[in-house]
């Protein structure tokens, strides 16, 4: 715990639900070591790691969200709040992605051209890992000729492409029109997502399916290899 943490505050003197809320607060005061001990205190409470993730990461992040669009907080405060969110989740990774002995497919995933949000694009890779895909995870900033190329080399069932911002969600088609112009479009199961996209979005640029979330996307991710497969 950092020696300036206000009142130096006993974290596991609380109870759990107010625990909770006390990370919504260190999240937005961006406090990566009180994160990683408020996470581990919940986990040995017996809280499983997709309650201690949307009940005290995500709803903390989606906070300093609101607070982000209302020019309350700024870029360099957002980030320090994205790192001890990123801490955080390092915790519930291996909870999160305990998957089963033999993979059930292929992801590869990236985050489009000219963004660099990765906390929710991250939080889809470690859920399609514990639904046993096995994911190739492209990082930020993805352009057209690195996804191509990771399709190539890796042959992956699935492309997943994430963007959090409504001038970067265009260039999901960008990629889509290149696939179907190399003839391969067909070839590859292609999800998005992304804060600012939904349904129709998904359907106009091309893609087989929009999804809210990380779980939506690693439920769908099954779905649809075992229909192409013919399992469903
Ligand atoms: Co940015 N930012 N940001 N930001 N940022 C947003 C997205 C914004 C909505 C904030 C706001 O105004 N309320 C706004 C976008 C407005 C818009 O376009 N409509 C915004 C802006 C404007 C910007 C900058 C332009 C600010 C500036 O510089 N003036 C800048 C852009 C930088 C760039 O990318 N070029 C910027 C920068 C940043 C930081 C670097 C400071 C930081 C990112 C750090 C990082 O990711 N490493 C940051 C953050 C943290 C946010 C907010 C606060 C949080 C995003 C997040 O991590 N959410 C965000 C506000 C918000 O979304 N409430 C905001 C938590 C995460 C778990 O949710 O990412 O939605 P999410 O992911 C979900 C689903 O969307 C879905 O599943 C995930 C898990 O359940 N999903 C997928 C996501 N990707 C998927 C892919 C799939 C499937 C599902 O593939 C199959």
């Amino acid at each position: 715990m950092s020696d300036e943490h206000e009142d130096d505050l006993d974290l596991s003197a609380l109870g759990s639900d107010e625990l909770a809320e006390q990370m919504h607060d260190d999240l937005y005061d961006g406090l990566k070591d009180e994160i990683v001990e408020g996470t581990k205190i919940l986990l040995e409470r017996g809280w499983g790691a997709e309650k201690v993730l949307n009940d005290a990461l995500v709803e903390g992040m989606r906070i300093v969200g609101i607070d982000f669009r209302d020019g309350i907080l700024f870029v360099p405060e957002v980030l320090l709040a994205a790192n001890a969110m990123k801490a955080g989740m390092e915790i519930l990774r291996p909870l999160l992605a305990e998957a089963g002995a033999d993979p059930i497919g292929k992801v590869v995933i990236g985050t489009v051209k000219g963004d660099i949000h990765d906390i929710g694009k991250n939080l889809v890779a470690m859920m399609m890992e514990g639904a046993g895909f096995e994911v190739i995870n492209l990082g930020i900033n993805t352009d057209v000729d690195e996804y191509l190329a990771a399709l190539e080399q890796h042959r992956p069932d699935i492309l997943g492409m994430s963007a959090l911002l409504t001038t970067t969600m265009p260039y999901m088609k960008v990629v889509i029109d290149e696939m179907v112009k190399r003839g391969i479009r067909d070839d590859y199961i292609v999800l998005v997502g992304g804060a600012p996209l939904n349904d129709e979005f998904g359907e106009a640029v091309g893609a087989d399916a929009y999804c809210r979330d990380a779980a939506v996307a690693a439920d769908t991710a099954s779905t649809l290899v075992k229909k192409r497969r013919g399992e469903l």
